[in-house]
């Protein structure tokens, strides 16, 4: 049949899409989010040339659940994957990969995926199984290979993602994810960045030696530096080479030059004999000298993706994503990790770049939702979005003229599940607005937390049940139930039918 030449032209005005996926990529770790410190030029490059997201929320706030929601556009009872557990993803659900390529895409996921299952709906794949591995990661490609390569998991995703752009057919618009493993735990640096950040003394976050009163949840967590965080596995301090299997892996080179600088941070650590808040506070800089060191070789490979783009010529019909799966916690209440509700963990990065349509340097402050990644996706795409889904294009609210017309939520729902382990945060759901938060943690904690954000930025004073609160919490409460009905959390309406006012 032939095809009439107007269908070929809106094809290949169609934009290509990247989005580039990180893990526990703190906003507050990136240049454009404010970070002083941090090397990020690339990311903070997409932010410039496009827009950035200043809240970004997730549904529920680890890895595995982000990812179904990205890929459903739904929350995760909705999806199925609450949890980052030894369950399958249900791929048979629709999913955005599958709607696209329907509507004519080429999909491609490169990278770390993180659902204990293959990928559906994509057309080439080649994936870290589980969480992969940073040195000498073996990936799974089609149809179910494992194959180790030679080298460091960030390099590799890229140089994986570039081949596939070389290789792919033309003559459709595509649709890649690059899903980088960085910058998860045990943040192991690539050989180039080791020490990159050993003359900087990171500042305390003022709230670092939080006493967590009048939080039941918080205190009784199980993530905090001083307590939770490993010398050994996390921190390299005395490894054990041969046993541990993110070394073993190493090659002789690869060995030499990494022994050599933690050998010598064991020994520092060895002379100084700490003890108490000293050993704590030397925690949080090796930590964050870590973290940090991890994060600039994700940065300098979007930088390479970015290269490729302007040297290839797709950049102007490319739109480019740059997002974490979740925020994540650097030193903030004396933590590390994730899942709680609080601005770190709800929060992740998100900046676009569409040359043409997006503003330069444009900001949205406005509560999105990654159930809105996948519609703003396929809206990008031209694409019909599935009736079940449950969030929103925000295409709108990133083109500058409609801005003012658009009309958008103003109380963001969310619920965690994953309880006890790891990290034993007590499962909680609750919902955010412009100015407050409401939170119910449930499982044993049975408690309630409100926040005035305006008052309270880093949630020190949980409010709830202070004299003059009543009106306000009856109102979030009202909206939250709302809430739960309209996402059809039905096991939440019960927990909420059955929660303690106290
Ligand atoms: C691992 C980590 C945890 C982390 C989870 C989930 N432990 O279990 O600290 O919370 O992954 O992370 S580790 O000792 O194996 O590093 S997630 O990003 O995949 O949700
Ligand atoms: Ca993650």
């Amino acid at each position: 049949m032939a095809i009439s030449s107007s269908v070929i032209a809106q094809t290949q005005s169609r934009p290509n899409i990247i989005f580039i996926f990180s893990d526990d990529h703190a906003y507050q770790g990136i240049g454009a989010y404010g970070n002083k410190i941090a090397k990020t030029p690339n990311i903070d490059r997409i932010a410039r040339e496009g827009a950035l997201l200043t809240n970004n929320l997730v549904t529920n706030s680890i890895c595995g659940p982000s990812r179904a929601t990205l890929l459903t556009g739904k929350y995760s009872h909705m999806n199925g994957y609450k949890r980052n557990d030894r369950t399958k993803f249900d791929t048979n659900q629709t999913l955005l990969s599958k709607t696209l390529q329907q509507s004519g895409y080429q999909t491609a996921w490169i990278g770390k995926m993180h659902l204990n299952s293959l990928p559906a709906g994509f057309d080439y794949w080649n994936v870290l199984p589980g969480q992969g591995q940073y040195y000498n990661p073996e990936f799974v490609g089609q149809p179910n290979d494992t194959t180790k390569y030679t080298g460091y998991v960030s390099d590799l995703i890229t140089k994986f993602s570039v081949d596939w752009l070389e290789k792919r057919e033309t003559s459709k618009p595509f649709f890649l994810i690059v899903g980088h493993k960085a910058t998860h735990r045990e943040w192991l640096p690539d050989l180039q960045d080791l020490g990159a950040y050993d003359d900087v003394t990171f500042p305390l976050p003022a709230n670092f030696y939080d006493d967590y009163k009048g939080r039941t949840a918080a205190l009784q967590q199980d993530m905090s530096i001083e307590k939770t965080m490993r010398l050994k596995q996390d921190l390299k301090v005395d490894v054990d080479y041969e046993k541990d299997f993110a070394y073993n892996r190493f090659n002789p080179e690869q060995k030499k030059v990494f022994t050599a600088y933690y050998n010598k941070i064991s020994k520092e650590l060895a002379d100084k004999k700490l003890t108490g808040k000293a050993l704590t506070e030397w925690k949080y800089q090796r930590y964050l000298r870590d973290y940090y060191s991890v994060a600039n070789s994700l940065d300098r490979n979007i930088g390479k993706l970015l290269d490729y783009l302007d040297k290839s010529g797709l950049a102007k019909n490319t739109v480019v994503i740059y997002a974490s799966d979740q925020g994540f916690y650097l030193g903030e209440h004396g933590w590390f990790d994730k899942r709680f509700i609080y601005e770190e963990s709800l929060k992740t990065p998100f900046v676009i770049r569409y040359p043409g349509v997006i503003k330069p340097g444009k900001k949205v402050d406005d509560l999105v939702v990654n159930i809105d990644w996948a519609p703003t996706v396929l809206d990008l795409a031209g694409a019909k979005v599935p009736t079940d889904v449950q969030g929103k294009s925000f295409l709108p609210l990133l083109k500058d003229s409609q801005t003012a017309k658009v009309p958008w939520r103003k109380e963001a729902y969310y619920h965690y599940y994953e309880f006890p382990e790891p990290h034993h945060v007590f499962p909680h759901f609750g919902l955010r607005t412009s100015r407050y938060k409401l939170a119910y943690f449930y499982g044993g904690a049975d408690s309630w937390e409100l926040y005035d954000l305006e008052k309270d930025p880093t949630e020190g004073a949980n409010i709830y049940g202070k004299p003059g609160t009543e009106k306000i919490i009856a109102d979030l409460k009202a909206k939250l139930k709302v809430l739960m009905q309209d996402y059809k959390d039905d096991e939440a309406l019960k927990l909420l039918a059955g929660a303690k006012n106290i």
